[in-house]
């Protein structure tokens, strides 16, 4: 295996050096294939994570096997679009400020080495499809030039009515289509992707995939609901009084009164439970097809492949709904690295990580220098021996002011107006009790809090859309 790593690094370096001195063609050859999965709003509800006893992801759960996955990774921030500027510019959200999904990134990151531009400049072919960055109306124009193609998937089937659930809220909904699998956009998008694996390509390819689902609407075809019964739903497990120990901040993010108390109310919280579930197994599927893909294209021994989901998501967990707040099922998420002669089959990796650490990985990766202006660490060391020494810690960030950490064993929680939550994941993974307030513990805040920065930049504005003057979860629309 050292050998193996050596001769792959060694590969790496030569062609970097070599690439400044000539065309680069002429090292391409040298350099791995970067497949970049993206998953849209799929938290710890999958089989290798564990999240839900009854997550079924057998493909995502092959595909993972083959390198290493993180079991305790979390998003930079948890909302799409500044998860995604934040991975994507190698930059947080107090760097950038775009915090909030109403916080452009187009003009923001005009000028900012993103990691497709970076792909590109090194000499590969920069393809994406589906959702890489958020939004839903194409790119921006100071980023239409950062992708030698880029494949928009369609929409999905609707049902014909306006709400399946009765809630009448909007894309909160979920219920089985009369559909086929590839009627959906994420189908559409597999087939995309697997042509383009096929191809010769005179470039190593950068081949980014996003896609949509788990995403609302839970709409999928009836043939995934079919696969879990409503009478065998189990609901996540919830104490009915977890918000008595939280801060007013806190409560406001969660909202009980919000999505809950209309989940509750219309008795839906089994079909909303059935609706992710089932969405999450169509999902796989997709999955499934593109990793039938990369193994027929014959890449797969050169290619570098990273699998995540922007964020986590919250289904009734303190009394609480969507992502949009700092707690573990908003923030972790799925991460994998594979990497032919440096990852190694079936290694789960412990530490705590963010989003952040993806850049720079994929550079580090793929033999490319690491720029500058990239704030968060490679996490080679890790992939190469999961029991490295790491220091470093998760940190999550939503809206200004507001943030979590996380390390092995403890989650800490301040908000823009100082008030605070500490979490003991050795015996409460659930985050039911808040020590916050346990002066024994005070040591510990202390050392948390060290992460979370005293200058944060204001939050970005842009031609699209004004920022809002608030940090408030409930300013967001999904
Ligand atoms: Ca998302
Ligand atoms: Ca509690």
């Amino acid at each position: 295996m050292i050998h193996c790593i050596k001769t792959f690094v060694g590969a790496c370096l030569t062609c970097c050096v070599a690439a400044s001195a000539g065309p680069f063609v002429a090292q391409a050859a040298d350099k791995p294939d970067v497949l970049f999965i993206a998953i849209d709003d799929l938290n710890d509800w999958t089989g290798s994570l564990g999240g839900h006893p009854q997550a079924s992801t057998p493909n995502l759960d092959r595909l993972v096997a083959r390198g290493a996955l993180f079991t305790n990774a979390h998003c930079v921030a948890p909302a799409c679009n500044p998860s995604r500027a934040a991975l994507m510019s190698g930059l947080r959200p107090f760097t950038t400020g775009i915090y909030m999904n109403s916080h452009p990134y187009g003009l923001p990151l005009k000028d900012t080495l993103t990691l497709n531009r970076h792909f590109m400049q090194q000499g590969y072919r920069v393809l994406g499809g589906g959702k890489i960055y958020h939004g839903r109306g194409g790119l921006p124009d100071e980023h239409q030039a950062d992708w030698h193609e880029y494949f928009h998937r369609g929409g999905d089937p609707r049902p014909p009515v306006k709400s399946i659930s009765g809630l009448n809220m909007a894309h909160f909904d979920w219920g089985p289509l009369d559909a086929s699998d590839e009627e959906m956009g994420d189908y559409r998008l597999v087939s995309w992707a697997a042509e383009r694996l096929m191809q010769d390509h005179d470039q190593p390819l950068f081949l980014a995939v996003g896609f949509v689902k788990p995403h609302l609407p839970w709409y999928v075809p009836r043939k995934y609901f079919d696969r879990f019964p409503l009478d065998s739903i189990q609901l996540p497990v919830v104490k009915d009084d977890d918000l008595d120990d939280v801060p007013p901040a806190g409560v406001r993010m969660a909202r009980p009164e919000g999505d809950h108390r209309a989940v509750v109310s219309n008795k839906q919280w089994h079909h909303a439970v059935q609706g992710y579930l089932a969405t999450n197994k169509f999902l796989d599927g997709q999955i499934g097809r593109l990793l039938e893909a990369i193994d027929r294209s014959g890449r797969a021994d050169r290619m570098v492949i990273v699998l995540w989901s922007d964020h986590g998501w919250h289904l009734g967990e303190k009394q609480h709904w969507r992502k949009f707040a700092l707690w573990e099922r908003a923030t972790r998420a799925p991460l994998a690295f594979i990497a032919p002669g440096v990852t190694r089959p079936g290694t789960r990796v412990d530490a705590p990580v963010d989003f952040l650490c993806i850049y720079p990985t994929l550079a580090d990766l793929a033999g490319l220098p690491v720029p500058s202006h990239v704030e968060g660490p490679s996490v080679r060391p890790l992939l190469v021996d999961p029991q490295s020494d790491w220091d470093d810690v998760a940190l999550i960030t939503h809206g200004r002011g507001n943030h979590a950490v996380r390390d092995r064993h403890w989650r800490y929680i301040r908000y823009a107006d100082g008030s605070e939550e500490l979490y003991d994941h050795r015996n409460d993974p659930h985050e039911w009790t808040n020590l916050a307030n346990d002066p024994q513990h005070a040591p510990v805040k202390q050392r948390l809090g060290t992460a979370i920065p005293s200058e944060e930049a204001p939050e970005a504005t842009g031609p699209a859309k004004s920022a809002k003057k608030t940090t408030r979860a409930k300013i967001e629309t999904p």
